[in-house]
């Protein structure tokens, strides 16, 4: 191989190479012990040639050997350049311009806000299955398949026969039996209905139900729950009343209405049912009713949101639209 040969095979070399450990076999394969250009020396029959010749090739091989040095160095602080990120065009230790934080969305706030609330008041909070049973979520409630009731709840069924939770009511069977009594419980989470869908009405929505189940609960014992519960929410006083309300799952069954000053304007507001858990619920969860009483209620924790936001479409919230989202990064 001629001298300039040896050159140029190296400067090719060297432009592919991109790490210390690639150039450093390049650097043995060249000017190591047994490298190319130290072994152009050793290959050399310098006594069958004449002064001059020893001359040129002497002054050849330097000149080589020292451009291959510089290359060589060139390379290694090109790469070393590198790996500092040096000579890039940005500087990725720099913070980001378009730094936008995610928050929780409004409604699960509102969840983790109530159930904190719930906790303090020694209530456990028990999570469930989306995609229930339909003994759970209508028979074990008292709801048999040809009751008028399941009509309220336009279901979507499964292909298996399960079904996408009308609502969280559907966990008081399960709850029954692996929690036992006596039982302070609340369950939260997203309930599915085939809805006309309106500015109250969305057919994804949150729902957050309570059970109390012991000796003796009573009415007494749900108006007053209910009345620290909502007064904790909402940071004031709060009124409670009951009017009657018919659900199959409860005996008597209510609908609970609040009032406060909420946008200045004291007034009551419809919040949500609930009622003296029905005797053959306790039976289907495995509690004898002449021993056990209860309460249970169904809290339409999206509508909550809204109130507690002053948000006027529950549609808004399903949107994904950061307009909407931002604003409760704030509060956060
Ligand atoms: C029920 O779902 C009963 N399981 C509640 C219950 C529990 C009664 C325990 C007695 C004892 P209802 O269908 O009314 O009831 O729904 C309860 C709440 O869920 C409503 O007050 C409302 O706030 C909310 N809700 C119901 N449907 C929707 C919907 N399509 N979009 C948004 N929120 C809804």
């Amino acid at each position: 191989m001629k001298l300039a040969e040896i050159q140029q095979a190296l400067e090719s070399e060297l432009a592919g190479v991109h790490g210390e450990e690639a150039l450093a076999l390049v650097r043995a394969r060249y000017v190591g012990k047994d490298g190319l250009i130290t072994n152009l020396r050793k290959n050399v029959d310098f006594g069958a040639m004449t002064l001059e010749d020893k001359r040129s090739f002497g002054s050849g091989f330097n000149t080589l050997r020292d451009t291959a040095e510089g290359l060589l160095k060139a390379a290694a602080e090109r790469i070393a350049a590198t790996a500092h990120g040096e000579g890039l065009k940005f500087d990725f230790t720099l913070p980001s311009s378009d730094r936008r934080l995610g928050a929780i969305h409004p409604i699960v706030r509102t969840q983790i806000e109530i159930e904190d609330i719930f906790r303090s008041m020694g209530f456990t909070v028990y999570t469930g299955d989306e995609a229930v049973s339909e003994y759970e979520n209508f028979d074990a409630l008292n709801i048999p398949s040809d009751h008028p009731a399941r009509d309220m709840q336009d279901t979507y069924w499964l292909e298996n026969g399960m079904v996408l939770r009308t609502h969280t009511s559907s966990m008081q069977n399960r709850a029954l039996r692996q929690l036992g009594a006596p039982l302070r419980a609340v369950f939260p989470g997203r309930c599915f209905r085939n809805e006309a869908l309106d500015i109250t009405h969305e057919n994804t929505f949150y729902q957050l139900e309570g059970m109390m189940v012991g000796h003796d609960v009573s009415v007494a014992n749900l108006i007053a729950v209910m009345r620290d519960f909502l007064s904790a929410v909402f940071r004031q006083e709060i009124e409670v009343r009951l009017r009657p309300g018919f659900f199959p799952f409860v005996e008597p069954g209510f609908e609970l209405d609040f009032r406060t000053t909420l946008g200045g304007v004291r007034r009551w507001v419809e919040l949500m049912p609930c009622g003296m858990i029905h005797p053959a619920v306790l039976r289907n969860g495995g509690l004898d009713p002449s021993r056990f009483s209860g309460f249970a209620f169904g809290l339409g924790l999206t509508r909550l949101a809204m109130l507690k936001h002053g948000v006027p479409d529950v549609r808004l919230f399903n949107k994904a639209d950061l307009r909407v989202c931002q604003q409760f990064t704030a509060t956060l």
